[in-house]
């Protein structure tokens, strides 16, 4: 047994293992041996002797009192990276007015595409450091971050430059994905084929480097079918994966699309129908739902769970951290949200932040649970179960994040 630098012992460990029978693949009376960064080995311990170091001398002993501890929280879908805010449509929504009515007229995204544009990468890195830093507070330890606020192939390269920079910067993972097809910019309205023949031919090629995924934001008030599908082979042709926004606010059939064309994942989904969720299942596509746009937006269409369940569907839960239709910096919350809102059970939304949330970003052989060979991001927590953590609104008992087996 290979001799650990760390030992995490006498925690109530939510491995979150889909091997395990067990709900969240709880472990108790487990030891985790930590090596360079990941889980080396996690072992019973043996009741005859009072000590859990299984042999292992002179090494770092972690005692969690009997508490919880869980795989690093992951945030698959945020906007993070972005210059302003955008409290006066919110309060102009309050006043009555539509958030597509608004866009329409140039507010909404556009609005803040000015702002990012004239941003410098130092001010966009300390806007969205606050944000991430309240993510990170929470136990989050991989964020992805999505650029769709530049909409011209010099500030789309900014914004991927800005949120790459996070991983030499802070104890934390980022998956960049570029969304330059987020929405028409305003120098393309007459012609917005040719600013997909921009994204095609000219962005994605230049961003290859700076990212791993590729989105479009296909609905009615953004891109089409046709052209999405345009993007998604452009991606595939540079060997980027793929991921949508799609059935968010009308059925467009994107998401259905997407999967049959490899999507790693399909996201918002409140329009997603039954045969929908069939192809999902048969692509193995991960379904991202988005309770903070829902609750912000005041939506009432709810995301099929129940169909997505019946067809084992794996869902993952994020932020979709952004100015306009989700300035949520909780993840904890939308866990919570995923339940009273769209009545996932405990078990499934913490699935949703964590195992389910890996495999929306490809990384589920790294991270999302707590099995041997994983990189040892943990988090332990001052509560018993994970339906405790995202059972209360507000609260965040987090004790200790540990980011490859470090505090961070
Ligand atoms: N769907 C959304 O809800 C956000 N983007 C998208 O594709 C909205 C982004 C914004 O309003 O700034
Ligand atoms: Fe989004």
């Amino acid at each position: 047994m290979m001799t650990p630098d760390t030992i995490f012992k006498n925690f109530q460990i939510a491995s979150m293992s889909e091997a395990s029978p067990l709900a969240y693949g709880m472990l108790e009376n487990h030891s985790i041996g930590v090596s360079d960064g990941k889980i080396a080995w996690i072992l019973p311990d043996d009741p005859s002797k009072n000590d859990c170091s299984h042999g292992a001398e002179g090494v770092r002993i972690i005692d969690g009192d009997g508490q919880l501890l869980t795989p690093g929280l992951i945030d698959c879908h945020s906007h993070l990276v972005h210059a302003g805010n955008r409290a006066n449509e919110w309060e102009m929504r309050l006043h009555g007015r539509g958030y597509e009515e608004i866009a329409r007229e140039g507010g909404g995204i556009l609005s803040t595409v000015k702002a990012t544009r004239a941003a410098s990468e130092s001010e966009l890195f300390q806007s969205a450091e606050s944000r991430l830093r309240y993510l990170m507070g929470e136990g989050v330890t991989t964020i992805e971050i999505k650029s769709g606020y530049g909409l011209n192939v010099e500030t789309e390269l900014k914004m991927l430059r800005v949120a790459k920079e996070f991983e030499s910067k802070l104890p934390i993972r980022v998956q960049a994905t570029l969304l330059g097809a987020h929405s028409v910019p305003p120098e393309y309205q007459t012609n917005p084929d040719a600013y997909v023949d921009l994204v095609c031919g000219e962005m994605i090629p230049a961003a290859r480097e700076l990212c791993t995924s590729v989105d479009v934001f296909c609905e009615s008030i953004a891109f089409s079918l046709d052209q999405a599908r345009r993007v998604f082979q452009a991606s595939l042709d540079s060997g980027l994966n793929i991921k949508v926004h799609a059935e968010q606010l009308t059925r467009m059939g994107a998401a259905a699309m997407a999967a049959k064309m490899g999507a790693i994942s399909v996201d918002h989904l409140e329009y997603l129908s039954e045969s929908d969720c069939e192809v999902l299942a048969q692509h193995q596509t991960v379904a991202t739902l988005l309770p903070g746009a829902f609750y912000c937006l005041n939506e009432t269409q709810r995301p099929p769970v129940d169909c997505l369940r019946k067809n084992e569907v794996p869902v993952a839960i994020a932020t979709d951290c952004n100015p306009g239709s989700s300035p949520v910096v909780s993840l904890l919350l939308m866990a919570n949200m995923a339940c009273n809102l769209f009545r996932m059970t405990p078990e499934e939304a913490f699935a949703g932040i964590t195992r389910n949330a890996a495999k929306a970003l490809k990384l589920d052989n790294q991270i999302g649970t707590i099995e041997v060979g994983k990189a040892a991001d943990l988090v332990a927590w001052a509560v018993k179960s994970p339906s405790e953590l995202i059972y209360s609104i507000g609260a965040n008992p987090i004790r200790q994040v540990y980011f490859g087996g470090r505090e961070s």
